[in-house]
């Protein structure tokens, strides 16, 4: 991102303008839409420029200032007190994708935490469930180099929105697409992507295990499987063959409920074009088999050899190519043996009355940063019980005044990336980003990083690392010695901005087998799987809330709510950007034209979408582009612009996946009715 700055009197810097880099060749000059609002976030009325401490009741949002001096004091004796009087591990930090950059996000932070011996954080509630599938599967969470997606001779959009969550891979779609490459999305709903298909299959939610598996039945059967790649760099390649026997097209059409017929045009399409490439992406592993989901789409290209060629395979993330040296960032030697673990998926369970069913001491002190888990974790409701809790010592890092910051004992302002130094890696293409501050922070905000070493002062810490600058934990990150990371020097990135992976160019990263796993091979048999007492071979997980596991539940709540991110805001940031939340109008539920006319529903009217653990207002849209028996609830709205100060996620559960201990945020059933 270049941001251009000018000189206003008094000679500080302001920034005037954002924009994507023309040079760099994946993002390509362009910005997505909510990033391209950045500096209206960040020169927002309600930025928060001074500390503040709580002078209402929790929740209520009445604070006054202080200075920096008595807020990382009060904090400072406040954690004293907790870790003297219940241990340390009654401090649990929280954060997860406000910054996902590395000295902002993973570095004094984890040693400040570390150090102290706080309760440790399972930040699962995005991607663990489908990173765990790649691991299990193809070694790594590493697949197929995004530069090279325009050779594709098919492409594969399953369970993602790329046009509004990772709008840069399209340009890459349109050009496989422009060679004649059909581009064919499975997605319960319609959305800016699938509507751009040649094909859309609209699947039941949480069956894509079973497609997968469906597929691989009508490959094998149908001669069309690479038994040369597979016998050189599979490893189970007969005991899959033997599973997929299982899942004939036409007991795949009745779980998926798409057509048999379409099940196998895909399955021969998919097989014979050299190569297809699959974008998978993290919708699709939020319900209760998301991990095996992930790993049977993951078994699909060593079963066709599309891993010969750059532009085939599989592609979740790109994250773990970039080799950053985290234990030197993050300072794991730092914990004390035997630290628990806390699921942040299950906030709402961790705060729960002392000490329930996380073991250990009751959670007293939660110190939250770059994460608003007041509107964005399952349960909500019971999320804000716990954070409304009087013995609960709260303090929030933050840019705004959030639905989490309305419970805060203490917030405090943070600098955003205009404002300070961070080094990114990348979840889309495999160039690692230097971010350089363009403009002095707004008021007094400071960075996470200086903010915890401030406390880290305080609390007496006094190791060296404590004292380390941004910039030469950037240099540290960089100093891994891995080779992916070769030539990638802290200077390099200050003259250039970027700079690729020490990669091939176009990089196939299992072309000659390679696999990052125990066997080196893809591992369409686990031994680690088994060993976790999981099915060892690909299968298919029902949803966790339908009628197969539990008709009852399904009976009382038929349908299945999805509440993916809205075009205009990043989660629930961006939500109080005025020109965004304006084109993103009121909160709304989509729900199809058979499912709304008996419950005496019309386009426009008010409804309540609802279940055991709660529920939210919306404006109903009728709409043909959702799947029958499936709503829609786009984006995580904040409580003060829902007109109920509700969102999706009062209906979410704490239930976790098959795999890396995920959110099940789509694994959701609900009933929707008139609100009047
Ligand atoms: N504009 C915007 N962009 C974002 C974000 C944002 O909030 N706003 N968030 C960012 C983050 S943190 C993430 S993790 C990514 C998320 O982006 P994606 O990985 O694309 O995931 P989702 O948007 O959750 O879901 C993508 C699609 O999966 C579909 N889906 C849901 N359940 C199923 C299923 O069972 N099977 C299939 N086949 N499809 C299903 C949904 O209908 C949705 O259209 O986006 C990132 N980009
Ligand atoms: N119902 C439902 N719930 C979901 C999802 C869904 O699809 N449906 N998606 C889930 C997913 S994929 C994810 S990743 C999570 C995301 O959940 P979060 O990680 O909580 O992400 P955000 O909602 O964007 O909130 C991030 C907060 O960090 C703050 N922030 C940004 N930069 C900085 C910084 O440098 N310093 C500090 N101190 N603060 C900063 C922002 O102001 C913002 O309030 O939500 C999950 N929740
Ligand atoms: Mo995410």
């Amino acid at each position: 991102m270049l941001v251009t700055v000018e000189r206003e009197t008094g000679g500080s810097w302001r920034a005037v303008d954002v924009r994507g880099d023309p040079d760099h060749p994946v993002t390509r000059g362009f910005l997505c839409a909510k990033v391209d609002r950045y500096l209206e976030r960040t020169y927002h009325p309600d930025r928060l420029a001074r500390p503040l401490r709580r002078v209402g009741a929790k929740g209520e949002g009445r604070f006054a200032p202080l200075s920096w001096d008595d807020a990382l004091d009060e904090i400072a004796a406040r954690l004293k007190r907790v870790v003297h009087e219940s241990g340390p591990q009654a401090v649990l930090p929280y954060s997860y994708a406000g910054t996902m950059g590395l000295i902002q996000g993973s570095s004094m932070d984890r040693r400040f935490f570390h150090r102290l011996g706080a309760s440790l954080l399972d930040r699962t509630i995005c991607s663990t469930a489908g990173g765990v599938g790649m691991q299990m599967t193809v070694g790594q969470n590493v697949g197929t180099d995004t530069e090279a997606v325009g050779d594709a001779k098919l492409v594969v959009l399953w369970g993602t929105n790329t046009l509004t969550s990772n709008p840069h891979l399209w340009p890459l779609v349109r050009a496989a697409r422009e060679q004649g490459a059909p581009v064919i999305a499975i997605d319960p709903l319609t959305t800016r992507t699938t509507a751009q298909c040649d094909r859309h299959f609209m699947i039941r939610p949480g069956t894509d295990a079973a497609l997968a598996l469906g597929m691989m039945h009508v490959i094998f059967a149908e001669g069309l499987a690479d038994r040369d790649y597979l016998e050189r760099h599979a490893l189970g390649a007969d005991a899959l063959e033997a599973r997929v026997r299982e899942y004939p097209v036409e007991r795949v059409a009745e779980i998926t409920e798409l057509p048999a017929g379409d099940i196998r045009w895909l399955a021969r399409e998919y097989a014979r074009a050299k190569p297809a490439f699959i974008r998978v992406n993290y919708g699709l592993q939020r319900h209760a088999g998301g991990g095996m989901a992930v790993r049977c789409i993951a078994s699909l290209p060593a079963v066709a050899g599309h891993w010969r060629h750059p532009a085939g395979g599989v592609q979740l993330s790109t994250s773990a190519a970039h080799k950053f040296d985290k234990a030197a960032l993050e300072r794991f030697d730092l914990i004390p043996p035997g630290t628990r673990t806390i699921n942040m998926s299950r906030l709402a369970e961790a705060l729960a009355e002392p000490g329930a069913g996380v073991g250990g001491p009751p959670v007293r002190a939660l110190v939250v940063y770059n994460s608003n888990p007041g509107a964005v974790a399952p349960d909500r409701a019971r999320v804000r019980r716990g954070l409304a809790r009087e013995d609960l010592f709260t303090v929030v890092l933050e840019h705004f005044v959030t639905d989490t910051a309305l419970f805060a004992d203490l917030v405090l302002p943070a600098t955003t990336q205009l404002e300070h130094w961070d080094v990114h890696l990348a979840y889309g293409h495999y160039y690692v980003t230097l971010n350089r501050p363009s403009i002095a922070a707004v008021g007094d905000a400071l960075p996470n990083s200086e903010i915890f070493r401030r406390l880290a002062a305080r609390m007496g810490f006094d190791e060296p690392c404590f004292r380390d600058s941004d910039k030469q934990m950037i240099r540290q990150a960089l100093a891994s010695g891995h080779r992916h990371m070769e030539g990638i020097t802290f200077e390099r990135l200050l003259e250039h901005g970027w700079a690729r992976l020490n990669l091939p160019s176009p990089w196939a990263p299992y072309a000659e087998g390679g696999f990052a796993t125990p066997s080196g091979k893809c591992e369409l048999y686990s031994e680690r799987l088994a060993s976790r007492g999981l099915d060892p071979v690909p299968t298919y997980t029902p949803p966790r809330e339908s009628r197969e596991e539990n008709p009852s539940l399904a009976a009382r709540y038929p349908l299945a709510l999805i509440s993916p991110p809205a075009h205009q805001f990043l989660n629930s940031t961006f939500v109080n950007v005025d020109s965004l939340r304006k084109k993103a109008g009121a909160p709304t539920l989509r729900i199809h034209p058979d499912d709304a006319a008996p419950r005496a529903i019309a386009d426009g009217l008010t409804v309540r979408c609802y279940n055991d653990r709660g529920g939210f207002r919306a404006r109903a849209v009728v709409t043909v582009e959702v799947k029958r028996g499936v709503v829609q609830a786009p984006s995580i709205w904040w409580g003060k612009f829902a007109s109920d100060g509700m969102n999706a996620n009062e209906t979410t559960s704490l239930a976790l996946t098959d795999m890396g201990g995920g959110a099940t945020f789509y694994d959701n059933l609900v009933e929707v009715a008139p609100a009047d």
